[in-house]
């Protein structure tokens, strides 16, 4: 086992995405996986149908908990749901975990619709846990709501707000395309000083709940167990493929993916 890697997110009983999806994730890939636990979602493959939020100031116990006794390598965050939480995070971040790596998977909406971030909250996330984090992940929407770029239909939309976005302070940021139409899947990383496409085939089908959470713990873990960025991707893509290939099609709606495969 290499690597210790805390994820700061959301329970889904349905095990595809949220806390679920990072300890899978993580321990596939073997790492070692901690959680503080933001919420207490009610969801299947269909819909998110109640969602119970985590005082913030048990968010914060629970992170400092883990710190301060087996130690953190790379803090990764999903669902942070609202302003308490987001600012309890803030302030632990700045106090306890300065130089440890911070990977921010903007989570706002489920695939269902399902709200996992509050409508107020958008301007505490960009001013308050932007700055702090080496990397993050947002999907279109999220980079579209990020930006206020109303549509972002191409390579070159998402070059324009990925550019935005770095402005908010986070060392690099990965656009994922996976919401463009056709065959092909793009993600676009950027840092001040670079740019990497990443393209992979998309692999057909309805069973995709939990990729953005899977990819994100994927890329934490990988630079927990001293992978550079890039190859950190790499290695969190080809698992996100892989476990989309060999989804396992339970449930009626997105149905969850195999996290026990492996890569090399
Ligand atoms: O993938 C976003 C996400 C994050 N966290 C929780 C979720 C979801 C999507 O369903 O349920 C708890």
């Amino acid at each position: 086992m290499k690597g210790k890697i805390l994820t700061i997110a959301g329970s889904d009983p349905s095990g595809g995405a949220g806390i679920q999806a990072d300890i899978k994730t993580i321990s596939s890939l073997g790492g070692y996986a901690m959680t503080a636990i933001t919420a207490i979602t009610v969801q299947n493959t269909n819909t998110v149908s109640e969602v119970f939020e985590v005082p913030s100031s048990i968010v914060k116990s629970q992170i400092i908990a883990v710190l301060g006794d087996i130690g953190v390598d790379v803090i990764k965050t999903g669902m942070l749901l609202s302003l308490d939480i987001i600012q309890s995070l803030s302030d632990v971040l700045r106090d306890q975990c300065n130089n440890i790596p911070l990977v921010v998977d903007p989570v706002m909406v489920s695939t269902s619709g399902g709200v996992l971030l509050n409508s107020n909250c958008i301007d505490a996330l960009i001013s308050d846990i932007f700055p702090k984090s080496l990397l993050l992940t947002p999907n279109l929407a999220e980079a579209s709501k990020l930006t206020g770029i109303e549509l972002l239909r191409n390579l070159d939309d998402m070059r324009r707000a990925a550019d935005d976005i770095l402005k908010m302070g986070p060392d690099a940021v990965l656009v994922k395309g996976g919401h463009l139409k056709g065959d092909t899947l793009t993600d676009l990383l950027v840092t001040q000083s670079s740019e990497k496409i990443f393209t992979s085939i998309r692999v057909p089908g309805k069973n995709n709940h939990g990729t953005g959470c899977t990819l994100a713990s994927g890329i934490a873990t990988g630079l927990a167990q001293g992978l550079n960025l890039e190859d950190a991707i790499v290695r969190a893509r080809k698992f996100v493929y892989k476990a989309l290939e060999q989804a396992p099609n339970f449930g009626a709606g997105c149905g969850p993916i195999n996290h026990l495969v492996r890569v090399d």
